[in-house]
């Protein structure tokens, strides 16, 4: 696992395809062997669609942070997944949403320009929002303010999955006049009934994958997980604690920044600073005799072991920066 997480690719993703993907035109192609397919997969939609749930079920490791908060992922992720004769580049990316602040727009306009950019866009949809008292809403409704909004954003887009996430939660009868409202608005579209949670449906997805991306050889070695460093995914897990261990504005006003990170050979050294923007914010974070922050540690800690596979120490401190989030140059600092 370790190595696997060592690389780092480098975006635009345009770029890497030029550099890696030429292929010498006297090449012969050998009939018998099965079509490969590779590309850029955005993963795409509003907050809380379960983005974040189906690229690390499809990878089979958590990746990306998840919860139940909207707008927990921030940056674009990517995942590569290898199954037979397709190789996809997944990229998870931020809820689309009305942004205020200026980190929430840099957010969502990573989300939008990684549409652009990729060979196929995967729009994920809470379908279970869309059932009311046992029975799918109408079009006019589903096709209202942020699916609206997603729908038109995306309605030229030649290649694109919609994939109708958390099919566990609603009677399968309803699917097909589901699927036909979505067909309707974006007759291009494939669309995939899945639950990212339960990893039912995966299958079909990536078989839609081979239809949607192009004919092609690995755009990556296939020990290579991510682009994200261990820095990187230490900093996401203990953020994703702060959104799952506190309320209301508190994970709003959190970044985590990794300041030392320090391979002994006995464990790895992690030491973060949490950032938040106001004093009583500091407190909730702290908690009462320190339990909160001591929980936010010692899960974080825990799961970090299991990613990285080895022994752990982590040191965490909270600080006030005030208003942060607004700050283009602390920003910057913070990898936005
Ligand atoms: N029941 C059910 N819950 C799901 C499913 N997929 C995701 N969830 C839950 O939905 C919530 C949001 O999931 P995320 O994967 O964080 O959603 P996201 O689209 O990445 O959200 P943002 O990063 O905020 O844009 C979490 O509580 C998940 O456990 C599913 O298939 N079924
Ligand atoms: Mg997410």
């Amino acid at each position: 696992m370790r190595d696997r997480l060592d690389c780092a690719v480098i975006f635009p993703f345009a770029e890497y395809r030029m550099s890696n993907q030429e292929t010498p035109m006297t090449e012969s192609i050998d009939a018998t062997e099965p079509t490969k397919h590779s590309g850029f997969v955005g993963l795409v939609g509003l907050p809380n669609a379960g983005k974040s749930t189906l690229m690390n079920g499809a990878l089979q490791v958590k990746l990306s942070i998840v919860s139940n908060k909207p707008q927990t992922t921030r940056n674009r992720i990517l995942g590569v997944l290898n199954a037979p004769n397709l190789q996809v580049a997944l990229v998870d990316t931020p809820g689309i949403h009305r942004a205020r602040g200026r980190m929430h727009s840099t957010m969502v306009q990573a989300a939008k320009d990684t549409i652009g950019e990729v060979d196929a866009a995967c729009w994920v949809v809470d379908a279970s929002w869309l059932i009311k008292k046992g029975q799918v809403m109408p079009a006019e409704t589903i096709f209202s303010k942020g699916l609206k909004y997603m729908a038109n954003l995306l309605e030229k887009e030649k290649n694109l999955v919609v994939v109708l996430n958390k099919i566990d939660l609603f009677p399968k009868h309803l699917l097909l006049p589901l699927m036909a409202i979505f067909q309707e608005r974006l007759p291009q579209a494939h669309l995939v009934p899945l639950s990212a949670k339960n990893k039912d449906g995966l299958e079909v997805l990536f078989e839609v994958f081979k239809q949607v991306l192009p004919e092609g050889e690995p755009l990556y070695p296939d020990d290579v997980l991510t682009d994200q460093t261990e820095r990187f995914l230490a900093a996401e897990r203990i953020r994703e604690k702060v959104f799952l261990l506190t309320n209301q504005e508190v994970p709003y006003s959190v970044a985590v920044e990794i300041q030392g990170f320090k391979e002994t050979p006995k464990r790895t050294e992690i030491y973060a600073r949490i950032w938040v923007e106001k004093e009583s914010q500091k407190g909730i974070l702290i908690g009462k005799k320190g339990a909160k922050i001591k929980m936010i540690g010692s899960q974080a800690r825990q799961e970090l072991q299991e990613l990285f596979g080895r022994r752990l120490h982590l040191d965490l401190i909270v600080s006030v920066r005030d208003n942060w989030s607004n700050d283009p140059r602390r920003l910057r600092e913070l990898g936005f």
